[in-house]
């Protein structure tokens, strides 16, 4: 009996300790919108924010700022690792967008605010599969002007601009006002980077995200995000990722892997981000200050690797890269917004 007490008493304790140690899950902030920005307490990393669009949900979670090697662990000498610093934390999509988010605002944009698309989306891979698997079947150009449409619905500050001055926000995929048909161009000046709306990750802001643990510690540019060994490690990979060996040739529902330690999921595997900045190698030597990364090249960065190849692209630090205008059925996303 007494041991019964002692252990319901030290259970109560223990429940207590953390409801003190845990934050927020999220839900008082979801109407929050800009809270973050005059709070009296700064976010804490991993930090979750709930955000709703009409009958959607979705979650970001907060990124801090600092400091660490770009590309260590994969580019190989003499290539540069550049130290970046990213001066800002951001709040980053815990999720790839999933088709359920992304055709929410697409109907919203599409039908009576000015928007077109290159391409409607698919739910995950196309074949099988629900509005919780991330869309795919999208260009960067789409992810640009969805980033946009979802601001503009949100009432915030759009990030793309059709020229430098910064006043007609892109709505129209190809437009060639803005954007040159021939390389999918939008130069680094038509972004209002301090815009409180969505954006594309640079690739620095990605790769940081992916390996961050707490800010001094990193997961190594070699391992799965959130893995605890290297990629050719499956039993750690298949832990936090989704690849060629344990997808089933299918994409999957967003979520289902375990999350690296700032809560954000599939950051390796399920389907291929895109990133904002143009494919630049080797990388400059740096140090490199909150890089944006050259102004037009020809293609845009992708980073994660997919359900449909193997581990090895699953490294954080590894990238590849496509043409602006090319969709593809491992081809999708997660936006961030500035703190
Ligand atoms: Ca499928
Ligand atoms: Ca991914």
């Amino acid at each position: 009996m007494n041991i019964r007490k002692c252990f319901l008493g030290l259970a109560a304790i223990l429940l207590v300790l953390s409801l003190v140690a845990c934050p927020d899950p999220g839900g008082d902030s979801a109407d929050g919108g800009d809270s973050a920005d005059g709070g009296s307490t700064a976010p804490t990393a991993g930090e979750e924010r709930t955000e709703i669009t009409g009958s959607v949900s979705f979650d970001l979670r907060y990124v801090p700022k600092g400091t660490f090697v770009m590309g260590e662990d994969v580019q190989q000498p003499p290539d540069p690792t550049p130290v970046v610093t990213l001066t800002k934390g951001f709040w980053m999509a815990e999720t790839e967008v999933t088709y359920e988010l992304w055709y929410e605002v697409y109907t919203w944009a599409d039908s009576a605010n000015g928007y077109t698309f290159a391409n409607v989306g698919e739910q995950g891979d196309g074949s099988g599969d629900t509005n919780q698997h991330p869309v795919t079947t999208i260009n960067w150009r789409d992810a640009m002007i969805w980033c946009n449409a979802l601001s503009e619905k949100q009432g915030l500050t759009p990030v793309y601009y059709t020229d430098s001055s910064q006043a007609t926000v892109i709505r129209i995929v190809n437009d060639t006002a803005s954007i040159d048909p021939a390389n999918g161009d939008i130069a680094s000046d038509c972004v209002k980077w301090d815009a409180d709306g969505y954006r594309m990750p640079t690739e620095a802001e990605w790769e940081y995200a992916s390996r961050y643990r707490d800010g001094s510690d990193w997961t190594p540019g070699d391992y799965a995000s959130g893995a605890t060994a290297d990629y050719t490690d499956a039993g750690a990979t298949g832990l936090v990722a989704w690849y060629s060996a344990n997808s089933g040739s299918s994409t999957h529902p967003v979520g289902q892997k375990n999350a690296n330690v700032l809560g954000i999921n599939d950051m390796s595997g399920n389907v291929w981000e895109w990133c904002w900045g143009w494919w630049q190698t080797p990388y400059d030597s740096g140090p490199l200050t909150d890089p944006h990364g050259p102004d037009t090249v020809t293609y845009r960065l992708r980073r994660s690797g997919c359900w449909d190849y193997y581990a090895f692209y699953l490294q954080c630090a590894y990238r590849l890269n496509d043409y602006p205008y090319r969709e593809f059925y491992y081809f999708g996303f997660r936006p961030v917004r500035n703190e």
